[in-house]
Protein backbone atom coordinates (compact mmCIF):
# COMPACT_ATOMS: atom_id res chain seq x y z
CA UNK A 1 0.00 0.00 0.00
CA UNK A 2 2.67 2.22 0.60
CA UNK A 3 4.27 1.90 -2.21
CA UNK A 4 1.15 2.60 -4.29
CA UNK A 5 0.67 5.58 -2.60
CA UNK A 6 4.09 7.18 -3.22
CA UNK A 7 3.87 5.70 -6.68
CA UNK A 8 0.78 8.22 -7.17
CA UNK A 9 2.90 11.21 -5.76
CA UNK A 10 5.46 10.93 -8.78
CA UNK A 11 4.18 13.33 -11.39
CA UNK A 12 2.81 12.45 -14.30
CA UNK A 13 5.29 12.84 -16.76
CA UNK A 14 5.05 15.18 -19.55
CA UNK A 15 4.27 14.21 -22.78
CA UNK A 16 6.28 14.60 -25.52
CA UNK A 17 3.96 17.09 -27.33
CA UNK A 18 3.85 19.44 -24.61
CA UNK A 19 6.54 21.89 -25.30
CA UNK A 20 5.09 22.20 -29.41
CA UNK A 21 1.58 22.49 -28.10
CA UNK A 22 2.43 25.41 -25.43
CA UNK A 23 5.40 27.16 -28.04
CA UNK A 24 2.18 27.11 -31.01
CA UNK A 25 -0.06 28.28 -29.30
CA UNK A 26 1.52 31.33 -27.50
CA UNK A 27 2.52 32.75 -30.91
CA UNK A 28 0.55 35.37 -32.71
CA UNK A 29 -1.16 33.84 -34.18
CA UNK A 30 -1.37 30.54 -32.79
CA UNK A 31 0.23 27.79 -34.99
CA UNK A 32 0.36 24.14 -34.33
CA UNK A 33 2.87 21.98 -35.94
CA UNK A 34 1.67 19.39 -38.35
CA UNK A 35 3.34 16.55 -37.28
CA UNK A 36 1.29 16.73 -34.19
CA UNK A 37 -1.30 15.51 -36.46
CA UNK A 38 0.03 12.25 -37.12
CA UNK A 39 -1.01 10.45 -33.67
CA UNK A 40 -2.67 7.00 -34.51
CA UNK A 41 -5.81 8.35 -35.17
CA UNK A 42 -4.84 10.84 -37.26
CA UNK A 43 -2.11 8.83 -39.28
CA UNK A 44 -5.70 6.39 -39.83
CA UNK A 45 -7.86 9.35 -40.74
CA UNK A 46 -5.02 10.25 -43.25
CA UNK A 47 -5.24 7.10 -44.64
CA UNK A 48 -8.64 7.87 -45.18
CA UNK A 49 -7.99 11.05 -46.75
CA UNK A 50 -5.67 8.99 -49.42
CA UNK A 51 -8.82 6.88 -50.18
CA UNK A 52 -11.63 10.06 -51.09
CA UNK A 53 -12.44 10.73 -54.66
CA UNK A 54 -11.26 14.56 -54.21
CA UNK A 55 -8.04 13.77 -52.78
CA UNK A 56 -5.71 13.19 -56.23
CA UNK A 57 -2.47 13.38 -54.81
CA UNK A 58 -2.08 9.56 -53.77
CA UNK A 59 -3.71 7.76 -56.58
CA UNK A 60 -1.96 10.17 -59.12
CA UNK A 61 1.45 9.51 -57.48
CA UNK A 62 0.58 5.88 -57.84
CA UNK A 63 -0.28 5.75 -61.04
CA UNK A 64 3.41 7.34 -62.00
CA UNK A 65 4.71 4.92 -59.82
CA UNK A 66 2.98 2.12 -61.44
CA UNK A 67 3.41 3.21 -64.94
CA UNK A 68 7.21 4.00 -65.03
CA UNK A 69 8.01 1.52 -62.18
CA UNK A 70 10.09 -0.41 -64.71
CA UNK A 71 11.78 2.55 -66.27
CA UNK A 72 12.53 3.91 -62.31
CA UNK A 73 13.78 0.63 -61.11
CA UNK A 74 16.06 0.63 -64.14
CA UNK A 75 17.78 4.11 -63.20
CA UNK A 76 18.59 2.80 -59.96
CA UNK A 77 21.84 1.28 -58.57
CA UNK A 78 22.40 -2.65 -58.44
CA UNK A 79 21.30 -4.32 -55.45
CA UNK A 80 20.43 -1.05 -53.81
CA UNK A 81 18.77 -0.63 -50.37
CA UNK A 82 15.98 1.43 -49.42
CA UNK A 83 14.89 4.19 -46.69
CA UNK A 84 12.13 5.86 -46.99
CA UNK A 85 11.29 8.68 -44.81
CA UNK A 86 7.48 9.73 -43.69
CA UNK A 87 6.77 5.83 -44.71
CA UNK A 88 3.40 5.99 -42.90
CA UNK A 89 1.38 2.29 -44.06
CA UNK A 90 4.09 2.48 -47.07
CA UNK A 91 1.20 1.24 -49.36
CA UNK A 92 2.70 3.26 -52.37
CA UNK A 93 6.18 1.69 -51.43
CA UNK A 94 4.83 -1.29 -52.39
CA UNK A 95 5.15 -0.65 -56.29
CA UNK A 96 8.75 -0.29 -56.03
CA UNK A 97 9.37 -2.63 -54.06
CA UNK A 98 7.79 -5.49 -56.20
CA UNK A 99 9.25 -4.00 -59.14
CA UNK A 100 12.84 -3.70 -57.37
CA UNK A 101 12.30 -7.24 -56.63
CA UNK A 102 12.53 -8.30 -60.69
CA UNK A 103 16.19 -7.37 -60.47
CA UNK A 104 17.53 -8.19 -57.21
CA UNK A 105 16.72 -11.57 -55.01
CA UNK A 106 15.94 -9.65 -51.49
CA UNK A 107 15.51 -5.72 -50.43
CA UNK A 108 16.22 -4.68 -46.82
CA UNK A 109 13.71 -1.98 -46.30
CA UNK A 110 14.50 0.92 -43.60
CA UNK A 111 10.77 2.73 -43.31
CA UNK A 112 11.00 5.99 -40.80
CA UNK A 113 7.82 7.13 -39.24
CA UNK A 114 6.73 9.52 -36.16
CA UNK A 115 3.87 6.96 -35.79
CA UNK A 116 4.40 3.39 -34.64
CA UNK A 117 1.38 2.58 -35.39
CA UNK A 118 1.67 3.40 -39.18
CA UNK A 119 4.87 1.60 -39.18
CA UNK A 120 3.92 -1.84 -37.47
CA UNK A 121 0.97 -2.10 -40.07
CA UNK A 122 3.37 -1.64 -42.76
CA UNK A 123 6.00 -4.01 -41.34
CA UNK A 124 2.48 -6.57 -41.28
CA UNK A 125 1.48 -6.34 -44.43
CA UNK A 126 4.96 -5.79 -46.10
CA UNK A 127 6.39 -9.37 -45.34
CA UNK A 128 3.12 -11.27 -45.46
CA UNK A 129 2.99 -9.95 -49.21
CA UNK A 130 6.32 -9.54 -50.31
CA UNK A 131 8.73 -12.27 -47.98
CA UNK A 132 11.98 -10.96 -49.95
CA UNK A 133 11.75 -7.65 -48.27
CA UNK A 134 13.59 -7.16 -44.93
CA UNK A 135 11.60 -4.40 -43.03
CA UNK A 136 13.28 -2.48 -40.60
CA UNK A 137 11.19 -0.03 -38.64
CA UNK A 138 12.07 3.32 -37.13
CA UNK A 139 10.13 5.16 -35.45
CA UNK A 140 11.23 9.09 -35.28
CA UNK A 141 11.30 12.52 -37.20
CA UNK A 142 13.83 13.82 -39.53
CA UNK A 143 15.96 15.70 -36.88
CA UNK A 144 19.00 12.67 -36.69
CA UNK A 145 19.29 11.33 -39.71
CA UNK A 146 22.86 9.49 -39.46
CA UNK A 147 21.00 6.08 -38.62
CA UNK A 148 20.85 6.04 -42.67
CA UNK A 149 24.48 6.05 -42.77
CA UNK A 150 23.72 2.55 -41.85
CA UNK A 151 22.14 0.96 -43.85
CA UNK A 152 23.84 -0.79 -46.98
CA UNK A 153 25.03 1.06 -49.91
CA UNK A 154 24.24 1.91 -52.49
CA UNK A 155 21.22 3.50 -51.39
CA UNK A 156 17.63 5.13 -52.40
CA UNK A 157 16.11 7.34 -50.30
CA UNK A 158 12.19 7.81 -50.97
CA UNK A 159 10.66 10.68 -50.04
CA UNK A 160 7.52 10.42 -51.74
CA UNK A 161 3.53 11.33 -50.65
CA UNK A 162 4.36 14.87 -51.27
CA UNK A 163 5.44 15.14 -47.55
CA UNK A 164 8.38 17.65 -48.54
CA UNK A 165 5.34 20.28 -49.31
CA UNK A 166 4.67 20.71 -45.50
CA UNK A 167 8.34 22.42 -45.20
CA UNK A 168 9.22 26.26 -46.04
CA UNK A 169 11.06 26.28 -48.82
CA UNK A 170 14.34 26.91 -47.02
CA UNK A 171 13.65 24.26 -44.89
CA UNK A 172 13.10 21.50 -47.79
CA UNK A 173 16.73 22.68 -49.38
CA UNK A 174 18.12 21.98 -45.78
CA UNK A 175 16.49 19.05 -45.40
CA UNK A 176 17.36 18.01 -48.40
CA UNK A 177 21.10 18.82 -47.91
CA UNK A 178 20.91 16.80 -44.22
CA UNK A 179 19.66 13.54 -46.48
CA UNK A 180 22.56 14.09 -49.48
CA UNK A 181 25.23 14.49 -46.06
CA UNK A 182 24.13 11.27 -44.95
CA UNK A 183 24.52 9.52 -48.02
CA UNK A 184 27.66 8.99 -50.11
CA UNK A 185 28.25 9.97 -54.20
CA UNK A 186 26.02 7.75 -56.57
CA UNK A 187 23.40 7.00 -54.23
CA UNK A 188 19.94 8.24 -55.05
CA UNK A 189 17.08 9.77 -54.13
CA UNK A 190 13.29 9.67 -55.18
CA UNK A 191 10.93 12.89 -54.44
CA UNK A 192 7.46 13.16 -54.83
CA UNK A 193 5.96 16.17 -54.97
CA UNK A 194 2.20 18.16 -55.34
CA UNK A 195 2.10 20.58 -58.55
CA UNK A 196 0.60 24.01 -58.83
CA UNK A 197 -3.23 23.38 -60.46
CA UNK A 198 -6.33 24.74 -60.59
CA UNK A 199 -7.48 26.03 -57.48
CA UNK A 200 -11.01 24.16 -57.66
CA UNK A 201 -9.07 21.20 -58.00
CA UNK A 202 -6.79 21.68 -54.68
CA UNK A 203 -10.10 23.80 -53.10
CA UNK A 204 -11.99 19.94 -53.23
CA UNK A 205 -8.91 17.93 -51.86
CA UNK A 206 -8.49 19.95 -48.84
CA UNK A 207 -12.50 20.41 -48.64
CA UNK A 208 -13.81 16.79 -48.82
CA UNK A 209 -17.66 16.44 -48.97
CA UNK A 210 -17.43 13.56 -46.48
CA UNK A 211 -15.90 15.54 -43.81
CA UNK A 212 -13.02 13.79 -43.48
CA UNK A 213 -9.93 16.19 -43.89
CA UNK A 214 -11.93 18.76 -41.40
CA UNK A 215 -11.92 15.36 -38.46
CA UNK A 216 -8.25 14.97 -39.31
CA UNK A 217 -7.51 18.79 -39.22
CA UNK A 218 -9.69 18.94 -35.76
CA UNK A 219 -8.27 15.11 -34.24
CA UNK A 220 -5.50 17.99 -33.04
CA UNK A 221 -7.66 19.02 -30.38
CA UNK A 222 -8.97 15.84 -29.18
CA UNK A 223 -5.47 14.79 -29.22
CA UNK A 224 -4.84 17.47 -26.79
CA UNK A 225 -7.42 16.82 -25.09
CA UNK A 226 -6.05 13.43 -24.55
CA UNK A 227 -2.39 13.54 -24.02
CA UNK A 228 -2.40 17.40 -21.99
CA UNK A 229 -5.80 17.16 -20.47
CA UNK A 230 -7.32 19.30 -22.86
CA UNK A 231 -10.94 20.75 -22.77
CA UNK A 232 -11.30 21.41 -26.31
CA UNK A 233 -14.05 21.46 -27.76
CA UNK A 234 -13.70 20.31 -31.20
CA UNK A 235 -16.78 21.43 -32.72
CA UNK A 236 -16.48 24.79 -31.65
CA UNK A 237 -14.09 25.32 -34.00
CA UNK A 238 -14.40 25.07 -37.79
CA UNK A 239 -12.09 23.71 -40.43
CA UNK A 240 -10.87 26.20 -42.98
CA UNK A 241 -9.02 25.50 -45.85
CA UNK A 242 -7.66 27.70 -48.20
CA UNK A 243 -5.00 28.40 -51.64
CA UNK A 244 -2.99 30.66 -50.84
CA UNK A 245 -1.70 31.66 -54.60
CA UNK A 246 1.24 33.94 -53.27
CA UNK A 247 2.64 31.61 -51.11
CA UNK A 248 2.01 28.76 -53.84
CA UNK A 249 0.29 26.64 -51.02
CA UNK A 250 -2.60 25.22 -49.30
CA UNK A 251 -2.95 26.46 -46.12
CA UNK A 252 -4.99 24.26 -43.48
CA UNK A 253 -6.50 26.22 -40.53
CA UNK A 254 -8.61 25.80 -37.23
CA UNK A 255 -11.20 28.58 -36.68
CA UNK A 256 -13.06 29.59 -33.67
CA UNK A 257 -16.58 29.84 -34.03
CA UNK A 258 -16.71 31.84 -30.77
CA UNK A 259 -14.94 33.99 -28.29
CA UNK A 260 -14.05 31.02 -25.42
CA UNK A 261 -11.46 30.47 -23.07
CA UNK A 262 -10.04 26.64 -23.37
CA UNK A 263 -8.08 25.21 -20.03
CA UNK A 264 -4.88 22.85 -20.61
CA UNK A 265 -4.67 21.12 -17.31
CA UNK A 266 -0.81 19.53 -18.76
CA UNK A 267 0.43 23.42 -19.76
CA UNK A 268 -1.35 25.06 -16.51
CA UNK A 269 -2.64 27.35 -19.13
CA UNK A 270 -5.82 28.85 -19.97
CA UNK A 271 -5.60 29.36 -23.88
CA UNK A 272 -8.34 32.90 -25.13
CA UNK A 273 -9.66 32.62 -28.44
CA UNK A 274 -11.71 34.97 -30.01
CA UNK A 275 -14.62 35.00 -32.81
CA UNK A 276 -13.16 34.15 -35.75
CA UNK A 277 -9.43 33.30 -34.77
CA UNK A 278 -7.36 30.75 -35.96
CA UNK A 279 -4.66 28.11 -35.58
CA UNK A 280 -2.48 27.26 -38.42
CA UNK A 281 -2.07 23.93 -38.56
CA UNK A 282 -0.65 22.84 -42.11
CA UNK A 283 0.72 24.31 -45.23
CA UNK A 284 0.93 21.98 -48.17
CA UNK A 285 3.55 23.82 -50.94
CA UNK A 286 2.50 22.94 -54.48
CA UNK A 287 5.62 23.11 -56.88
CA UNK A 288 6.22 23.85 -60.71
CA UNK A 289 8.87 21.01 -61.70
CA UNK A 290 11.25 23.71 -62.82
CA UNK A 291 10.74 24.18 -58.66
CA UNK A 292 10.93 20.96 -57.66
CA UNK A 293 14.25 20.19 -60.12
CA UNK A 294 15.78 23.89 -58.87
CA UNK A 295 14.81 22.23 -55.01
CA UNK A 296 16.87 19.34 -55.73
CA UNK A 297 19.64 20.74 -57.27
CA UNK A 298 20.04 23.43 -54.04
CA UNK A 299 19.68 20.32 -51.84
CA UNK A 300 22.61 18.66 -53.29
CA UNK A 301 20.98 16.22 -55.49
CA UNK A 302 21.39 16.21 -60.05
CA UNK A 303 18.34 15.33 -61.34
CA UNK A 304 18.33 12.06 -63.31
CA UNK A 305 14.69 12.21 -64.81
CA UNK A 306 11.61 13.81 -63.63
CA UNK A 307 8.06 11.80 -64.16
CA UNK A 308 4.47 12.96 -64.58
CA UNK A 309 0.91 11.90 -65.02
CA UNK A 310 -1.23 13.07 -67.74
CA UNK A 311 -2.39 15.89 -66.29
CA UNK A 312 0.81 17.05 -64.68
CA UNK A 313 -0.60 16.64 -61.69
CA UNK A 314 1.96 15.47 -59.26
CA UNK A 315 5.56 15.13 -60.30
CA UNK A 316 8.14 12.09 -59.16
CA UNK A 317 12.44 13.19 -59.75
CA UNK A 318 14.86 11.09 -58.84
CA UNK A 319 18.28 12.79 -58.04
CA UNK A 320 21.63 11.28 -57.48
CA UNK A 321 24.13 12.60 -54.91
CA UNK A 322 26.66 14.28 -56.60
C1 LIG B 1 0.74 14.18 -46.03
C2 LIG B 1 1.47 16.44 -46.17
C3 LIG B 1 1.17 15.15 -48.16
O1 LIG B 1 -0.36 17.98 -47.80
O2 LIG B 1 -1.74 16.78 -48.92
C4 LIG B 1 -3.90 15.94 -46.59
C5 LIG B 1 -1.50 16.11 -45.67
N1 LIG B 1 -3.52 17.44 -45.10
N2 LIG B 1 -5.03 16.59 -46.35
C6 LIG B 1 -0.99 16.95 -47.96
C7 LIG B 1 -2.93 16.47 -45.80
C8 LIG B 1 -4.82 17.49 -45.44
C9 LIG B 1 -0.82 15.79 -46.97
N3 LIG B 1 0.63 15.41 -46.82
Amino acid sequence: MIALKQLKQVPAPLSPIAGDVLEGLSRTPKMLSPKLLYDAQGSALFEQITRLPEYYPTRTEAGILTTHAEEICSRLGQEISVSELGAGTATKTRILLRSLLQRQPSVDYFPLDVSDAALQLAKDELERELMAVNVHPHVGDFEDLTFIEHHPPPRLVLYIGSSIGNLEHREAISLLQNIARHLSSGDQLLLGVDLVKDSNVLHAAYNDSAGITASFNKNLLVRINRELGGHFEPDAFSHVSFWNETASRMELHLESTCRQSVRVDALDTTLRFYQGERIHTENSYKYTIECLEDLLQRGGFNVEHTWTDSNCWFAVSLGVVI
